[in-house]
């Protein structure tokens, strides 16, 4: 079967002015996204999705945990689908292109086949993963770990957000529970364009990343708990002040994803105190700490050293302590030949190239699990994501989407 010829492009223009136009829905208030997972905005960006999916003549699936399936026929009805795309979910401060390219650059390939009459004998399929954030549900990569059988649908639709909604209610409140079985398709292979959301491609003035391995995660819940009293009139001795005992094992977390350099990170991005009054010593606070490693022993490591200091904080400041695993991943793999076609298709385009290890967690971690995947990644300015000022070049989204059409149909077969 023909490698497709490297003077096929995408439409960069219609590419941007859809990313534009997404980026209108869930607007955040420095010109970023606020769109996150089951909200209203959500509803409103995965209709204005289905709207252009149908003006391509895609067909959309619909499954149990909201996952959006949108089909182009292939020549062959019994071969299965390659599968392409990654999120429409956004981070509270989240930036345009966070997920959306990987969707919408999915499209914009089915956009550029149609225009070319180009043919594949395997079915192309277009994917909007529910809740990759994780950020309102814990754990991220939500609806795509159940589709890989990593988590339980029950256990999925259990998740509540802060003020105690249920995922499950809030997939049935914005009308998009599907009623396909989650999981029960098979795919023949999937790829998944991301920004990097790191500073290596531009730093190094790399066009493209091929995405070889991903990082693992570990998500640690901690719960500390001391006693409210009077900032002004509890004197120091007999104070049991949570925050303070949240803000010396945050320092550890710090101290120990340095002591494992250079390739470990550690940080608490959410963190709730109560009652969080300004004349009131916290009683209780809540916080998530996020380590993450390429190397699963160091991850492991990382967790160990932070419950062992954790308690010790706590017994020595009479505090109680809470720790609960709400989010993980081990390091991936990527598949050998989805990475070649990656790299294959920015060698033959002539894009500026190197291998790349994700920093960030993406739904392809999981479906890497059950069907061959591997990942395109673009630059993105000063390396910043998960932080409204995101942003990308059109060259860098055009590169991106090119390497990904040629990888998805390299790999669906083109059929003269
Ligand atoms: O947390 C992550 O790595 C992803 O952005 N959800
Ligand atoms: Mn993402
Ligand atoms: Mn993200």
């Amino acid at each position: 079967m023909p490698a497709p010829s490297d003077n096929m492009k995408i439409n960069s223009d219609r590419l941007w002015d859809s990313l534009m136009d997404m980026a209108r829905i869930g607007p955040g208030v420095a010109g970023g996204n606020n769109r996150q997972t089951l909200t209203d905005a959500d509803g409103e960006g995965r209709h204005l999705f289905q709207k252009w999916c149908k003006a391509a003549g895609l067909t959309m699936g619909l499954d149990s945990m909201g996952n959006m399936f949108a089909r182009r026929e292939g020549t062959d009805p019994d071969a299965l689908p390659v599968y392409v795309g990654s999120h429409l979910d956004t981070q509270p401060t989240g930036g345009k292109y966070d997920g959306v390219l990987g969707v919408l650059g999915g499209l914009e390939i089915i956009r550029t086949l149609n225009d070319l009459g180009v043919k594949t004998r395997h079915p192309i399929v277009v994917t909007n993963w529910t809740n990759e954030e994780g950020t309102r549900f814990a754990p991220p990569m939500l609806a795509s770990g159940v589709f890989a059988g990593v988590h339980e649908q029950d256990w999925a639709y259990q998740r509540q957000d802060h003020d105690g909604k249920s995922f499950g209610d809030e997939l049935a409140r914005i009308g998009w529970k599907g009623d396909e079985a989650v999981g029960a398709r098979k795919m023949h292979a999937m790829f998944e364009l991301h920004i990097e959301q790191g500073p290596i491609l531009e730093a190094e003035g790399k066009d493209i990343g091929v995405v070889t391995h991903g990082q693992g995660l570990s998500w640690t819940q901690v719960t500390v708990s001391g006693k409210e009293s009077h900032t002004g009139s509890t004197p120091m001795p007999m104070r049991r002040n949570a925050g303070l005992g949240m803000a010396r094992m945050l320092e550890l977390v710090d101290k120990i994803a340095w002591e494992h350099a250079p390739d470990a990170v550690g940080a608490a991005g959410h963190i709730d105190v109560y009652p969080n009054s300004r004349n009131v010593i916290p009683g209780r606070v809540v916080f998530t700490v996020d380590f993450r490693s390429p190397d699963l022993k160091v991850i492991e490591a990382m967790e160990t050293s932070f419950k062992a200091g954790a308690t010790a904080i706590a017994k020595d400041m009479d505090l109680g302590i809470e720790m609960e695993k709400v989010g993980g991943f081990d390091p991936v793999t990527f598949d050998e030949g989805c990475v070649s076609a990656v790299r294959n298709a920015a060698e033959r385009l002539g894009y500026s190239h190197r291998n790349i290890i994700s920093g960030a967690g993406h739904d392809a971690c999981w479906i890497n699990r059950v069907a061959p995947t591997a990942m395109v990644m673009c630059p993105c300015v000063d390396g910043l994501s998960h932080n409204e000022a995101e942003d990308i070049s059109r060259e860098w989204a055009a590169a991106g989407t090119n390497v990904l059409m040629h990888a998805v149909v390299e790999t669906a077969m083109i059929v003269e």
